[in-house]
């Protein structure tokens, strides 16, 4: 048995879009940290609640592996790698435990915008570019289309008219990105936003009544912000 830990650690992104309202919403929960030098974890003071900076990539695996106890991280990352983090008796580590209002985006296919859309049978033997294979290979099953994912982890906007793909499936949150490319957004097969994601099954010393407090607490400031 992992020894019991009396401290919660929480994993965040360390630079990026959800690095700077994940550390704002978790201080207006009044958490503070002394400031670390190396950057990577900060200590956790009014509470013994730490933070570790990561990429947000990383954040579902150190949930599951139980190195840290709570992460803010994308639906989308989350559910991306969800179908991998998966325990002994066939279930999920991890889930989400808070939807956080903030970081919002789709997870969309688009395709050229000369193609005139006519739905998802459009898709069979095309080749589609993405970060996300394994939403984007499930919902291809579920939809019956056979196509070719290819798995690209960026830029995959310009994937289309470099000619390594037919269609794409990203983020999306203004869609200028795509309308630069010449692209239109035609499904959306996720959406996101960042969520709070903890273990699946509660904690068994004392990080649990710390979990509840902090649950408590983000609870009065997400309804504030309704
Ligand atoms: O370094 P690290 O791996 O931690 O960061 P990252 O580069 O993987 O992530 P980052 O910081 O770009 O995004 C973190 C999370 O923010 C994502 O996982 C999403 O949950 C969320 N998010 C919200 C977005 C967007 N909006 C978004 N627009 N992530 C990416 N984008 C991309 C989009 O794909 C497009 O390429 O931003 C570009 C601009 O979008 P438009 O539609 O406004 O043009
Ligand atoms: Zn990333």
């Amino acid at each position: 048995l992992p020894a019991a830990r009396d401290r919660l650690r929480i994993a965040i992104q360390k630079s990026g879009r959800l690095s700077e309202p994940a550390r704002a919403l978790l201080a207006s929960c009044g958490l503070s940290w002394r400031e670390s030098r190396d950057r990577l974890f900060c200590y956790g003071e009014s509470l013994p609640v730490d933070l570790l900076l990561v990429r947000d990539d990383d954040i579902p695996g150190l949930i599951a592996d139980g190195v840290c106890d709570l992460g803010i991280v994308g639906r989308n990352v989350l559910a991306e790698q969800g179908s991998q983090r998966i325990d002994d008796a066939g279930s999920v580590k991890y889930r989400e435990w808070r939807a956080l209002g903030f970081g919002a985006c789709r997870l969309d296919i688009a395709v050229p915008d000369s193609w005139e859309w006519s739905g998802s049978a459009q898709l069979r033997g095309k080749r589609i570019a993405t970060s996300y294979p394994a939403l984007l290979g499930a919902w291809l099953r579920e939809q019956d289309v056979v196509a070719d994912v290819v798995p690209l982890s960026g830029s995959v906007e310009i994937a289309p008219r470099l000619g390594q793909a037919d269609a794409i499936c990203d983020l999306v949150s203004s869609g200028a990105t795509l309308a630069a490319n010449q692209l239109k957004p035609v499904l959306t097969l996720l959406q996101s936003e960042a969520v709070l994601a903890g273990p699946a099954v509660p904690f068994v010393d004392a990080r649990e009544e710390l979990a509840a407090l902090l649950l408590r607490r983000l609870d009065g400031v997400l309804r504030l912000k309704d």
